[in-house]
């Protein structure tokens, strides 16, 4: 069977699974013990350490948009991206812009609310940087979407399950859109869907408690990965005195170097 190397949590895990649900498509999952930078044996499976990772018959994929087109090439119906080139350019920029540019705000609001990087005036002021750019992506989005129903267009697909994880993110952090919005409208529209359903379930059942992060972080026995935006992020938004802390105490570290 398909397995997915996964954690529930992660916003590029939740876009395969919401596909994978979507075609109908079974498959299986687990937690790689991978996320604290010490060497694993999950780096022959994925040599970034990261999820999501899918393994077809023993063919391992990783990155969440190449893995979205693997399932597309193999299993096209019922088709997630418009037929129109135009329109499919249009959906690729949309998945990019918030892999690359909308996680990063989410996972600084993570660093800071849940982890603890930051207290005081300099939890304010980055917290205050997230909400601004958090406004400025829903007004991208909004634009994006115009007056579709889907980001994808006429029905659900890529666009909208590269979307949704992140708008979930800035719910989950406190930046929700006015229901009333476009965006929390079309939010209101895919939410109800099982293949959303399911992946938030998932995570909501993951179970763990957020209150133990900043003991584990304190404790020296986890290192943060600042990856390109992550790294970008915290640098623009004023907090290169956690970078700084972090590399001097480990708790932060780079990609992994490929050997
Ligand atoms: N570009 C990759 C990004 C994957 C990624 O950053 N995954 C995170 C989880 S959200 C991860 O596994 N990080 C490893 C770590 O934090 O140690 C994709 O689209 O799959």
């Amino acid at each position: 069977m398909l397995k997915l190397w996964e954690h529930p949590f992660s916003p590029y895990v939740q876009k395969v699974k919401i596909a994978l649900y979507e075609k109908g498509i079974p498959f299986e999952t687990e937690v790689p013990d991978a996320f604290s930078g010490a060497p694993t044996a999950y780096t022959e499976i994925n040599p970034r350490i990261e999820v999501p990772t899918l393994v077809d018959d023993g063919f391992r994929i990783f990155d969440s948009t190449i893995i979205l087109d693997y399932i597309e090439d193999k299993w096209p119906k019922p088709p997630m991206l418009p037929a129109e080139p135009h329109e499919r350019a249009r959906v690729r920029m949309i998945e990019d812009l918030c892999d690359t540019y909308y996680e990063a705000v989410n996972w600084g609001l993570m660093e800071i609310q849940a982890w603890k990087r930051a207290s005081g005036e300099l939890a304010e002021r980055l917290t205050r940087r997230a909400k601004e750019q958090t406004t400025g992506i829903y007004r991208w989005l909004e634009r994006e979407l115009g007056g579709r129903a889907y980001f994808n267009g006429a029905s659900f697909g890529h666009g909208d399950l590269s979307v949704y994880p992140y708008v979930r993110g800035s719910v989950v952090w406190g930046m929700a859109p006015e229901a009333s919005s476009p965006l929390g409208q079309w939010l209101a529209r895919v939410e109800p869907r099982e293949s959303i359903r399911k992946t938030i379930d998932a995570a909501a059942q993951f179970g763990g408690s957020m209150d133990t992060l900043p003991q584990i972080l304190a404790s020296g026995a986890f290192a943060r990965q600042y990856r390109d935006h992550r790294l970008e992020w915290m640098m623009r938004s004023g907090g290169i005195e956690i970078v700084v802390e972090g590399l001097q105490k480990k708790t932060i570290r780079f990609g992994r170097e490929i050997e």
